[in-house]
């Protein structure tokens, strides 16, 4: 259903944008500069602009903490699965995600920031996380479409990301998305499914699409003119593809899903464009988006609320983890001794 290839080509012009101001070391920058445009791949080990090392600790932890907040709306039905199956498929996605979390803080520490700090970022409100996950998840139909429309979304932009320029980042990738692909279809599955039941479940399928398809656009980002970290991602080879360009697949991809699955997309501007072999689209609500963003979705403070009190309750598996390697320690240098 979506492409696992990633051979997907840098956009003409793309690279050839100008780099930030830099007081770095020129020869040491020239070298830099020599391997992301020869795409190569930066290390852990290997020096790096300050500001490409910031760039990267935003956008990873951003995506890490998208990972474990995005492990809420979905975790409320784990308990109301409607079968045994459903819950031991709904289970394995939340902890998948977890997993994801845990790839995505690992390779963010690799670039010098600990992981208490990301985390108390992201628990004092600084941090940023995706924006789709500030929504309720009012029935079991969302559970399908977050599977079939946020995973879809998520694979589409984060392809590209596993030929990224940092190599931990690209790495991370390459699993993440191949467990996202599992999620995507289990999410359309689930769907076609309701879509063979009765009128309610039916009901239930395109109550959830017509909540989620806006929300869903927005996940890529403003538009690439108002997108301030674009030109610098794609000069480093951290971003591929552009936030509208991704917006674009994706709408292309998933509206022929649609048809199959028997449900309409909200959008009465939605339609083939010939010239372009491309679907044209309405407006997306971009103010709607920043409020949510910045704190005022239906859900922020539930979400934050909710990680908030996960990780204080957590204090205490911390604290034994911390003592057993203690002792642990303690022991190896006795014997060594
Ligand atoms: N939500 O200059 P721009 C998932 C922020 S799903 C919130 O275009 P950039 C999952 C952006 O951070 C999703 N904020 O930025 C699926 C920036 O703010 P700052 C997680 C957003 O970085 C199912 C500002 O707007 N995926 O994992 O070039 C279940 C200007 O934007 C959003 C990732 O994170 C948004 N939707 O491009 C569980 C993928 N969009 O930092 C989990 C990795 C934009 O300047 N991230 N902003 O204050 C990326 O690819 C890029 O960071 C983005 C944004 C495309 C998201």
């Amino acid at each position: 259903m979506y492409t696992q290839s990633f051979n997907v080509p840098d956009e003409t012009g793309q690279r050839t944008v100008k780099t930030v101001a830099h007081t770095e070391p020129p020869e040491l920058m020239a070298k830099f500069d020599a391997r992301i445009d020869a795409d190569g791949r930066i290390e852990p080990q290997d020096w790096m602009p300050e500001a490409y090392r910031k760039t990267l600790v935003r956008q990873i932890s951003q995506h890490a903490h998208s990972e474990i907040v995005g492990m809420l709306p979905e975790g409320n039905w784990i308990s109301r699965a409607p079968s045994l199956k459903r819950k031991a498929i709904l289970i394995a996605k939340v902890q998948d995600e977890g997993g994801h979390g845990l790839y995505l803080y690992s390779a963010a520490e690799t670039l010098g920031t600990s992981r208490d700090q990301l985390l108390d970022a992201l628990h004092s409100g600084k941090a940023k996380y995706s924006s789709i996950f500030n929504y309720p998840t009012l029935n079991w139909a969302d559970v399908g479409v977050i599977g079939w429309l946020v995973d879809g979304a998520a694979i589409m932009n984060q392809i590209p990301l596993c030929r990224c320029s940092y190599g931990p980042y690209s790495r991370a990738m390459v699993r993440v998305c191949k467990e996202e692909s599992f999620h995507q279809r289990q999410g359309y599955e689930a769907l076609l499914v309701m879509m063979k039941g009765n009128q309610a479940q039916k009901d239930m399928v395109q109550d959830a699409v017509n909540r989620y398809w806006w929300k869903c656009l927005a996940m890529f980002g403003p538009p690439d003119a108002d997108s301030p970290n674009s030109a610098q991602g794609m000069r480093w080879g951290i971003k591929r593809i552009s936030n509208d360009d991704l917006r674009q697949k994706f709408i292309d991809a998933t509206v022929p899903q649609a048809k199959v699955l028997g449900v309409t997309l909200p959008d009465p501007d939605l339609k083939w464009n010939e010239e372009r072999q491309h679907y044209d689209h309405g407006q997306i609500d971009w103010e709607e988006f920043w409020a949510t963003v910045n704190g005022n979705g239906p859900m922020n403070k539930e979400r934050l609320a909710t990680r908030v009190k996960a990780h204080n309750d957590g204090a205490w598996v911390r604290e034994a983890a911390l003592a057993h390697a203690r002792k642990q320690q303690q022991r190896q240098q006795k014997e060594a001794a």
